[in-house]
């Protein structure tokens, strides 16, 4: 199947003709990088602007937090109360950026389906909630599916980190949740997926799947990339503290456009933007430059 041009999600679409900069906007007070940074609702509504401002094209919301050191889990009624007032305010006052939520809870997707959002990123692909595809489906949400292994509190860890080879078995854990997801009536069109950089990743893990993200290109859906900040970059950086990791962070991200990915979620929207934005210039500019050395 050839990759769809464009992302379907609820009543719109998002063109996939250049690289698609997804901001982080995380309301939680524990997530592993900016965690407690977004508390109110203004708060995270400024933060938006400043995302949207700096050219992110979509803001992933989120309220549950899966940090490597183990997280802890949120109950739906403590998600909702976090996610859903600031999807409400986003889809009102930037009704042209279309708002995900990133959630492993079919009752949190489906309130904030409702309350505005047009797409469910689901860092479990519907694995730890049946109800998921036939919500999405029902919505014509887009959707991100994610792979990874194990439940919310361990999935960034490692204990679930053992492979036979990392590329072919996360390319073929992740085919069969995308046929789940067909299988419960989400258009392929709707379908972006995502290797999971970090998730029952151990860093060389994370960096196999971006030297070998060709084959999850091969899936024939638009891939997401979501390696901001991430451990693996602390690892080959010596960064300690994640906000620092921008620079490794936009390395990855490169490293990735170049392999096909086309989809990059970051905390860090300006740098991202501005690097993917030149680098695709240069990769879209190579035949001419070729065609110009040749004389004609
Ligand atoms: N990573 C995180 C959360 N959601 N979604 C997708 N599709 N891909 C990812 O790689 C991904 C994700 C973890 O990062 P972050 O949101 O910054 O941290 P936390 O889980 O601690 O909130």
């Amino acid at each position: 199947m050839s990759q769809p041009t464009i992302w379907r999600y609820t009543s719109g679409g998002l063109a996939i003709d250049r690289p698609i900069v997804v901001g982080i906007l995380n309301v939680t007070p524990d997530s592993f990088s900016d965690g407690g940074l977004l508390l109110t609702v203004d708060q995270a509504l400024e933060r938006a602007r400043e995302m949207v401002a700096a050219g992110a094209d979509v803001l992933d919301v989120g309220g549950e937090s899966t940090r490597p050191q183990g997280a802890t889990m949120v109950s739906p009624d403590d998600e909702l109360r976090r996610v859903i007032p600031v999807i409400q305010v986003l889809a009102r006052e930037l009704p042209n950026t279309p708002i995900s939520v990133d959630t492993t809870k079919s009752v949190v997707a489906e309130r904030a389906l409702g309350a505005g959002a047009a797409i469910v990123n689901d860092v479990s692909a519907f694995r730890l909630d049946a109800r998921m595809g036939t919500v999405c489906a029902a919505a014509r949400a887009g959707v991100i599916l994610m792979h990874s292994r194990g439940g919310v509190s361990d999935m960034a860890t490692y204990a679930h980190a053992v492979y036979d080879s990392v590329v072919d078995d996360v390319v073929s854990e992740l085919s069969g949740r995308v046929e789940a997801a067909r299988a419960a009536g989400v258009s392929s069109e709707s379908i972006v997926v995502d290797p999971g950089i970090g998730f029952s990743k151990r860093g060389e893990h994370s960096l196999a799947m971006i030297a070998g993200l060709s084959s999850v290109v091969a899936l024939g859906y638009p891939v997401l990339v979501g390696a901001s900040r991430k451990r693996f970059i602390g690892e080959l950086t010596g960064e300690t503290l994640p906000a620092a990791r921008v620079i490794g962070t936009v390395a990855v991200n490169v490293a990735a456009l170049e392999r096909g990915a086309r989809l990059f979620r970051v905390h860090d929207v300006k740098s991202n933007r501005q690097a993917l934005d030149v680098v695709w210039a240069v990769i879209n500019a190579a035949p001419v430059a070729a065609a110009a050395a040749r004389g004609s």
